[in-house]
């Protein structure tokens, strides 16, 4: 991609990271792979060009990452505040942050920075630093971090290749997700030339699992139940039962995939009960339905097709409205 824009500025981005005598990196709250695979990339390539580089998270590092290559330099926010040292020349980069309130308290330590810039491709990025490189057509952020790589005419090395690996294969859903591109595959190409072991990696990101998530599965699965002609498919878990599984919020990951992927099933929910008696239900929609709407009216959000909120208990009875809102999203049919 050549194009120069107010959203894509990558001459200003390539001089400044030249000009900075130290850099911080910011990844977003929540944190998922692309934002840690692509800044942990990053921080390599900046080392490399002989940059002192420290990572500033305000959360903790996500512990099904903690394979990544360097992850345990990602320093915390609460801890690091107040003994960095911010000089002049200091830049600071936000890598895959959708929105500046995705940094969490970091975003007061970033807007402090004179020298900011950013490294993202959601489409409602509102640009909110000085210097940004935002491709809304990227599938992950780390194709942006593989194409700085390639205007420095830096080879690519292993460890690299595997944290740029890992934030494109997530974001991509392993290559499924409708935004896998060309560039995806010839990205892949050279992680491959740099000798990325992507059977390895992929079984770490994709196949693994923890035994609280296979155990939770377990008490889920059998409360599966379809409505509108097998079309709605939903589950849901008791408090109880998801500390008897031994399970705790992350575990939950992954849970309603069961629901959607059901042959038929068009409108997916899996609602758990929190141990203070509310209800998180995650949401899922194939095209043309959409649950961000459903979402919406339960204060919580989302996208199109993936969603979230969160409902008062008892669990029974938010299971029926939650099933109610979701049935008049699909006789609505998505056109709403
Ligand atoms: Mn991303």
């Amino acid at each position: 991609m050549n194009k120069q824009s107010e959203r894509y500025q990558l001459s200003e981005l390539l001089s400044a990271m030249e000009r900075a005598g130290s850099v911080l990196l910011f990844p977003h709250i929540s944190p998922d792979g692309d934002t840690i695979g692509s800044t942990l990339a990053l921080k390599m390539m900046l080392t490399r060009l002989k940059k002192p580089v420290t990572v500033i998270l305000d959360d903790t590092p996500p512990r099904n990452l903690s394979f990544l290559p360097d992850i345990y330099s990602v320093r915390q926010y609460a801890e690091a505040e107040g003994v960095l040292t911010i000089a002049e020349d200091t830049l600071a980069i936000a890598v895959d942050v959708s929105s500046d309130e995705r940094l969490g308290r970091s975003l007061e330590l970033f807007s402090r920075i004179g020298a900011n810039a950013q490294i993202d491709h959601h489409p409602t990025n509102p640009g909110f630093a000085k210097i940004n490189l935002i491709d809304d057509d990227a599938p992950a952020s780390a194709v942006l971090v593989h194409r700085l790589f390639e205007a420095f005419g830096l080879p690519l090395q292993r460890e690299e290749a595997i944290c740029l690996y890992t934030g494109l294969a997530t974001d991509t859903g392993n290559f499924v997700y409708k935004n896998t591109d060309a560039e995806a595959f010839s990205m892949m190409s050279r992680l491959m030339e740099a000798g990325l072991p992507i059977a390895t990696y992929a079984r770490i990101l994709f196949r693994c699992k923890e035994k609280e998530h296979i155990a939770l599965l377990g008490q889920a699965l059998p409360t599966m139940r379809y409505l509108c002609g097998g079309e709605i498919a939903g589950m849901h878990v008791s408090a109880a039962q998801i500390r008897e599984a031994g399970a705790v919020s992350e575990h939950a990951d992954g849970v309603v995939d069961y629901a959607i992927d059901a042959a038929g099933v068009k409108i997916a929910y899996f609602a758990r009960e929190t141990e203070n008696g509310c209800v998180r239900c995650s949401l899922r929609a194939l095209t043309p339905y959409r649950v961000d709407t459903v979402a919406e009216k339960f204060g919580g959000g989302g996208h199109q097709l993936a969603a979230g909120c969160l409902l008062d208990g008892p669990l029974d009875q938010a299971v029926l409205r939650i099933e109610a809102a979701l049935q008049e999203a699909y006789l609505g049919g998505g056109q709403e």
